[in-house]
């Protein structure tokens, strides 16, 4: 069989804010402004479907990073006249890969389409009842879709295999309540699920390298991302993150990776972790074996300050830690203490310094339009703090309302917001669809005008401008930050 594993163009990406006087405006920042990273869920599949099925000839194309849009598609999936097609997703990307899948339909109406990723884990209902695919797999997929290509091959029946899904399979499930705590979810039938992440094949890259992948905060455009971890037990109220089960790989596993990352030439290690530092033990471990080892590369890791001690941080430095990203959120103890963030502002201005001394970058990833922001006094108040922090990148959001999030079933409760408009985007994606905020004192005008302010407020401090040109180190630096002050003068 020839397979094909797609991640599709992104050219209709759900936006977060549709402005009635303005609406080819995309707002301050495009996921393009972001960077361009790896699809690490697609070379996990690749890797796994090398290993279990070898016989079968397999291809990956990435739309994004190989700047292919759908005028283009065709031709490139008829240069590999697949007989399947494994397309992965984000929700806010479907109607791109709808139409990606239509377009292979077309084509190619003997191939099987298979729909995988984020979408059908947070949707999985809606997902398996759209007409482009012939199955979904709801989870991880590295077990589930070798063996679904071993049940296509001999002709077999594929819907025992556990998260995998034809419309007609998963109505059994429809109404059944999922009593498992390793999943956030409860409106979903049983996911394919990795116990063991040291069983798996590491990422297949070698399809990848000949393509440049940059983070707009990176040091670099040989940029490999990692993920050492699967999983955060933490109960944040505004985030969905799929899998409350923590799992982890040994530090042998992950330094192993590393040490075949160097060698196809990449610099620089960025973890994809939902909680890297769950333990500062776990990091000082992590630490200890690349010291131990004498690699020299740069990594950052997204973490949270609760469970950062200084000699995690001395270590992480010495074993090349460049950069922490910390979900601060905001900016008081009792707004933190709503969100269930489980920690002070104390906490986050202790780390903060000490990542400061020991010379680790700090991104802090903020929010606005919280429901305890009654005014634009009170936003302010929030950003003031960011300031006062200090750290060397700063994120602004606004609160995006996603399904299977507390703060989702509250907005609707209040009926703030209409749940059932995702559920009726999941059934059949537009290209019109914008996300949900809370606007309950503030409207989204509102929120971006203070959105922008608050990222001049950062950026152009004097101060800020000068020390972060003193820290330009190379020349994928300097235009990255170039890039990002043109659009925040625009
Ligand atoms: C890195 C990341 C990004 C990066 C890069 C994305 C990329 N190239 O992969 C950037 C910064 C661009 C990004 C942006 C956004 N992200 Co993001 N991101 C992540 C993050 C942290 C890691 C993704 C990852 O690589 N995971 C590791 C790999 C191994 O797992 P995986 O991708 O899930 O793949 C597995 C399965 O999904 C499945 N699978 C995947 N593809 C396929 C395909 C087939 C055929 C099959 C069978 C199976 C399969 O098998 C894989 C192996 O187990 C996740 C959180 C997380 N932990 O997953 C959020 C996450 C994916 N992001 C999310 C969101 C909401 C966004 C944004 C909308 C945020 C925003 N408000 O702007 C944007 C939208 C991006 C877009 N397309 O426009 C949500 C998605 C929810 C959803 N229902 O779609 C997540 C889950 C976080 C969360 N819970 O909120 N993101
Ligand atoms: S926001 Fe971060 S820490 Fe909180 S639940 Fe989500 S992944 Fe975990």
């Amino acid at each position: 069989m020839r397979i094909l594993l797609l991640n599709p163009p992104a050219e209709y990406t759900a936006r977060e804010y549709v402005d009635p006087a303005n609406p080819s405006d995309h707002g301050l920042l495009d996921t393009e402004d972001f960077g361009r990273f790896p699809p690490l869920g697609l070379l996990y599949i690749l890797a796994a479907l090398r290993k279990a099925t070898p016989e079968h000839e397999t291809f990956l194309l990435d739309c994004i990073a190989e700047k292919v849009g759908h005028g283009e598609l065709m031709q490139r999936v008829a240069e590999i006249g697949p007989d399947l097609v494994g397309i992965t997703s984000f929700t806010v990307s479907m109607y791109d890969v709808c139409l990606a899948a239509r377009a292979i339909r077309q084509r190619f109406p003997a191939a099987h389409l298979c729909l995988g990723g984020h979408h059908p884990i947070a949707f999985p209902y809606e997902a398996a009842e759209l007409p482009e695919f012939d199955s979904i797999i709801v989870g991880e997929g590295e077990e589930a879709f070798p063996e679904l290509v071993t049940a296509l091959t001999s002709g077999a029946d594929f819907t025992g295999i556990r998260g995998v899904y034809t419309a007609a399979s998963i109505r059994g499930y429809q109404g059944q309540l999922l009593t498992d705590d390793r999943f956030l979810a409860r409106r979903m039938p049983p996911p394919a699920y990795v116990e063991n992440l040291d069983a798996l094949a590491p990422p297949d890259r070698s399809v990848i390298s000949h393509l440049d992948y940059r983070s707009i905060v990176g040091a670099s455009d040989r940029l490999a991302t990692m993920i050492s971890s699967r999983g955060c037990p933490c109960s944040c109220t505004f985030c969905d993150v799929p899998y409350k089960k923590y799992r982890q790989r040994s530090t042998v596993a992950i330094a192993d990776e590393i040490r075949a990352c160097l060698d196809m030439g990449y610099k620089e290690v960025h973890f994809y972790d939902d909680l890297f530092n769950i333990t500062p033990e776990r990091v000082i471990a992590f630490s200890d074996e690349i010291t131990r080892r004498g690699y020299r590369f740069t990594w950052d890791f997204r973490g949270r300050v609760n469970t950062v001690t200084h000699d995690s941080l001395v270590k992480a430095k010495a074993a090349g830690c460049r950069m922490i990203s910390f979900g601060v959120e905001t900016g008081s103890d009792d707004g933190l203490m709503q969100l269930r963030k489980n920690c002070t502002t104390e906490q986050v201005r202790t780390v903060f310094k000490w990542c400061r001394s020991l010379g680790i970058l700090t991104i802090a990833d903020f929010m606005i339009g919280l429901p305890f922001e009654k005014s634009a006094a009170d936003v302010r108040r929030n950003i003031d703090f960011m300031l006062d922090i200090d750290p060397d990148y700063a994120q602004v959001s606004i609160l995006s309302l996603f399904p299977n999030t507390e703060l989702f079933a509250e907005a609707a409760r209040r009926g703030l917001i209409r749940s059932e408009r995702w559920a009726e985007f999941a059934r059949a994606p537009r290209a019109d669809f914008y996300l949900d905020h809370w606007e309950e004192s503030l409207s989204m005008a509102d929120l971006l005008r203070l959105q922008r302010e608050s990222y001049r407020r950062f950026y152009l401090r004097p101060r800020y401008v000068w020390r972060s040109l003193l820290a330009t180190c190379s020349w994928h630096e300097f235009t990255t930050k170039l890039q990002g002050a043109v659009k925040l003068f625009r």
